[in-house]
Parts: structure tokens; sequence; C-alpha cells
């Protein structure tokens, strides 16, 4: 073996040994952790490195992997499992499972990647995949397919549908048709809902018109379709729409997989708004009712998480992303959210912290003034029990 195999080697054991611990910053609504859970560095040597010496004299990287981040999450018999987007140095990205004993640190990739069914031809990536454990007895994987849009001259010009796996063990994957949405031709970000309505599976879907833009499209909608293996959805209902000067201006997206609370359903979603720096990304929180779940019930004002410090660099700055939690039975919630296309991290709250910010956090006025209003009624709120403690 190569000298050099074993300095990296050690490198990377003792990045994955690392303790993560809670960072300082503070809002009472949840915490951040220091250090990521899962970066390009996670990666095996032997996905990256030919280890024979004598086709890698120079123990070069022969497939490097440029970003690990946007993953599902999920827990499976008390162990806790990301299935990440891994993106090659060729640009293409794939899924990895990783898998630790603490939802917060320790996580290892299994010796290979997921080979999903290769049943789309015209599908040249793959990426952000939803894991929803639905009452059907299956964990779905709901995630985006894309493909070259040969109507268009423009060589960038993409197609993004929803591709769908099903599986028992995230180790055998059974593929689905994607799924069709007849009103929107693009979809990005879909998100399965656990539990069955009226009989039916029910989508978080994002009309769009174009890959990138969602032009006409009004926000996070939901569909309904009968039958998973032939899964079409023929009207998509608008649940959070985007807004004018919010945070969700340009566009938004379904995260995680909705966390059920005895007070509805919780969305860990992303708002996008336009800047001279270009996008910025940020998560926001929804509830939905649980006897409806199409209907929106709470929104707090504005973002929920940003981007901070370095998280704010990478390949895309300035976005935060989510497309995995796991809420334990035990009242704890881990995000998982990535930061700038590059790297993922984790955040930890409770359930009833989450209640309390989602339903007892007031919402977007939406024009200064009715914001002013809103923080001088807490400022004075707040003054009576400040003087009142003063004398
Ligand atoms: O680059 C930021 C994110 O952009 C996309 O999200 P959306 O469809 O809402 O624009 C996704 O491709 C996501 O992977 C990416 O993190």
């Amino acid at each position: 073996m190569h000298p050099r195999y074993y300095v990296e080697l050690e490198k990377y054991q003792r990045l994955i040994a690392r303790k993560n611990e809670k960072s300082p910053h503070y809002n009472g609504i949840y915490d951040r952790y220091k250090y990521p859970v899962l970066t390009a560095r996670h990666i095996p040597l032997f996905w990256r490195y030919d280890l024979d010496e004598k086709t890698n004299p120079y123990f070069m990287e022969r497939l490097g992997v440029n970003a690990v981040f946007n993953a599902g999450a999920i827990e499976l018999d008390g162990k806790f499992y990301l299935v990440a987007r891994v993106e090659g140095n060729d640009r293409k990205s794939f899924f990895a499972v990783a898998e630790s004993d603490s939802p917060v640190d320790g996580f290892e990739f299994w010796d290979y990647p997921i080979a999903l069914p290769d049943t789309e031809p015209e599908e040249t990536n793959v990426y952000d995949m939803r894991l929803t454990k639905h009452e059907d007895g299956y964990i779905y994987g709901v995630f985006c397919s894309e493909s070259k849009d040969k109507t268009n001259p423009d060589l960038s010009a993409a197609v993004a549908e929803a591709g769908i796996v099903r599986t028992k063990d995230l180790k055998t994957w059974e593929r689905l048709p994607n799924l069709k949405t007849l009103n929107s031709p693009q979809q990005r970000n879909v998100v399965l809902h656990p539990e069955f309505v009226n009989g039916k599976y029910m989508f978080y879907t994002r009309p769009m018109d174009g890959f990138i833009d969602t032009s006409s499209g009004g926000g996070i909608g939901v569909g309904f379709c009968d039958d998973i293996t032939n899964p079409v959805i023929d009207e998509e209902i608008i649940t959070s729409r985007r807004k004018y000067h919010t945070i969700t201006e340009v566009k938004n997206g379904a995260g995680a997989v909705p966390i059920k609370t005895d007070r509805g359903w919780i969305h860990i979603a992303h708002g996008v708004r336009n800047t001279a720096a270009g996008l910025r990304y940020v998560l926001y929180v929804f509830a939905t009712a649980l006897d409806d779940p199409t209907k929106v019930i709470a929104e707090p004002s504005g973002l929920f998480l940003a981007p901070h410090g370095i998280e704010r660099v990478g390949d895309v700055s300035n976005v935060v992303f989510t497309n995995g939690a796991i809420a334990r039975d035990n009242g704890e919630v881990y995000i998982y959210y990535a930061s700038s296309d590059t790297r993922l991290h984790v955040a930890s709250t409770t359930i009833e912290r989450l209640v309390d910010y989602t339903f007892n956090t007031p919402s977007d006025p939406l024009r200064s003034a009715d914001c002013v209003e809103q923080r001088c009624s807490l400022i004075e709120k707040n003054l009576k029990i400040l003087r009142g403690d003063e004398k």
C-alpha cells in the first residue's frame, strides 16, 4: 500500500470519531451543532483512490467527491440513517447511506452507494431524496430525476421530475415510475405524506413552469393519487403560497417529511428570495391541519434557520436547504440541513419547542408599518415586565 494511504486514513478516522458539540448560538428554538455531520471528507478513501500502487503510483484521487449535502433522514431500530446527496467531481449526484448510533456525529457511509434501478434512460442526474416511512409498510424515497430538455436548444435546459423508489431496509430498492403531474410541466421538492388521506397517497408538490423558475407556480401544493405504482396527480392544490416581499417571494419548496404533532402537521420547508448577490435560501416553518392536511393553520413570520458564518460559503453560497428530519418517540427532533450545497449540518430541538414556535410565533403582517406595530407591542409588554422588576 502507498504510505500516503495511512496518513489519509488516519485523518478520515479522526473525522469520523470526532464528537459533535452544541454551538454557542442561542434562539431558544433549536440548537445548532458546531461540526457538519457529513462532508466530502466523510467519503471513504476506497471510493476515491485507486489503492493499487501499480495503477496509481502517486496515490492520486481518481474519482473525487466534490460535496455531500441534502440528505433524507430516518431512524430505524434506534439507529440513524442519512441518505445523502453525494456529488462527484463530475457534477453527477447519487445517493449513499450513512449510518450512526448517534443523531449528531459518527456517521459512516456503507461500503457502496445506492445503485438505483436504471429505469429512466433519459435521466442524467438524481438528487435530494426525502424518506417517508409510509403507513402502507414501505419506506419511500422521492427524489429529483433530471434529464436534458431535448425540445430546447439551450444546452443547460433541463426537465425535473419526481422519481420514486421504495424499500424496507435501505438496501434493496424498487423503482416505481416517475410521478406525473398533469398540470405542471416540471416538479422538484416533492415529498410523500406518511399517511393515507381519504384512502389516497398524498404528495407535496412544487409546480414549476421551468427548471429553475417556478413562474406561475404559486407555492407548495398537494396532490393525490390512488395507485403509487402508477403515480399520476391530476390536480394540485396550493397550500403554502409564495408571497411578495417575504422569504418565499421567488420560490419555496417542501423540505423534510412533515412531523405529526397533536396540534397539526409541522412542515420545515425552504423559501427563496432574490438579492443583488443572487438567490438566498432559508428554512421556514408552517403547520397544516390534522383533519385536512391541505389547510395551513399556522405560519410563523419569516425565517426559521438561515445560513451563518462559514455556512454562507460554498458551491452555491447563501443557501440552507433541508430534506430530512428525525422526530423521535421521546420528543427529540433532529433537523439535517445542508449549507451552500456543500456540506450537511444538524440542529436539534423538541416537538414541544417546535409546536410552541409554530403556534405562538406571530405571523408576518406583510408590511413594514404593521411589522413596527407588532414589534412595538412586544417592546411595550416587555418594558412593563422589566420596569415592574425594577420596583
Ligand atoms: O441550490 C440550492 C437548491 O436549489 C434547488 O432547490 P429549488 O428547486 O427550490 O431551487 C435544489 O436543486 C437543491 O438541491 C439545491 O440545494
